[in-house]
């Protein structure tokens, strides 16, 4: 199978609501990010827009909660973005989960080997957010690869009030609630110790895949990376994230 039949197979699982079984052979992992690429044109070419990055797998709770030990990235469009407050409809979805992060806005352009301050001089805004996570994969079970060419799972995600970047994300406390009550909580420091270690990660991956232009244009947003363990999501829930110093964001679930 080739790389675009297979980033056809994604695209049309998403469309259909229907998983598929996980790829046979296996792949590499460049030809996973290629097949990602495919994927993500078929959206362009529908009229969508790349509007930033997802980093994945910077905790350890999820790399223990899908059994995988490398960090990944994938592409967030424009009509992935949900506003803050608003009401899902799950039905899109196959099997979606949401997840607690920490979100940039870059107000310059950031690439290749960067310190963790100048990433962090590269930031606009931070803000609590939730991604909404559904792999097209049956059971939410693949290969580091599989999950790589599947966009890193990525379905949705919302983005609350943006706050200066000054505020130190060193270790700010999360929680994460469903229906009002804590379903999880951490530290912000889950994210590889400081989340602007993600941004740095982010920053060099972008540029050593020469994906996104070889860079994080200014404007561009950043999902740090959830963590904690994601939440399987059923109509009926609300579903916030209060990030110490930062606020909330929430979504309700139809
Ligand atoms: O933020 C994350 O660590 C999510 C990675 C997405 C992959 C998945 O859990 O399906
Ligand atoms: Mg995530």
């Amino acid at each position: 199978m080739t790389g675009i039949d297979r980033a056809m197979l994604l695209e049309q699982a998403r469309l259909d609501r229907q998983a598929i079984p996980q790829f046979d052979p296996g792949i590499d992992i460049d030809e996973a990010y290629r097949v990602q690429t495919r994927l993500v044109e078929q959206r362009l070419a529908g009229g969508d827009r790349v509007i930033g990055m997802k980093m994945g797998f910077t905790s350890r709770a999820k790399m223990v909660q899908m059994g995988v030990s490398d960090m990944i990235w994938g592409r967030l469009t424009r009509d992935m973005q949900v506003d803050d407050g608003d009401r899902v409809d799950v039905s899109r979805f196959i099997h979606p989960r949401a997840e607690p992060e920490i979100a940039f806005l870059l107000r310059k352009p950031l690439a290749g080997r960067v310190t963790a301050i100048e990433a962090l001089d590269a930031v606009a805004a931070v803000a609590p957010a939730i991604e909404i996570i559904d792999s097209r994969f049956r059971s939410f079970r693949f290969s580091l690869t599989d999950v790589v060419a599947d966009n890193c799972s990525s379905a949705a995600f919302v983005i609350g009030p943006w706050a200066p970047p000054s505020i130190d994300l060193s270790n700010l406390g999360m929680i994460f609630s469903v229906d009002g009550r804590p379903s999880h909580c951490a530290s912000s420091a889950a994210l590889l110790g400081h989340p602007a270690r993600s941004l740095v990660a982010a920053a060099r991956l972008v540029e050593s895949h020469g994906a996104l232009g070889g860079e994080l244009a200014a404007g561009s947003v950043v999902l740090a990376g959830a963590a904690t363990a994601a939440v399987a999501l059923v109509p009926g829930q609300d579903i916030s994230l209060e990030v110490e110093r930062l606020g909330m964001v929430s979504f309700s679930v139809g």
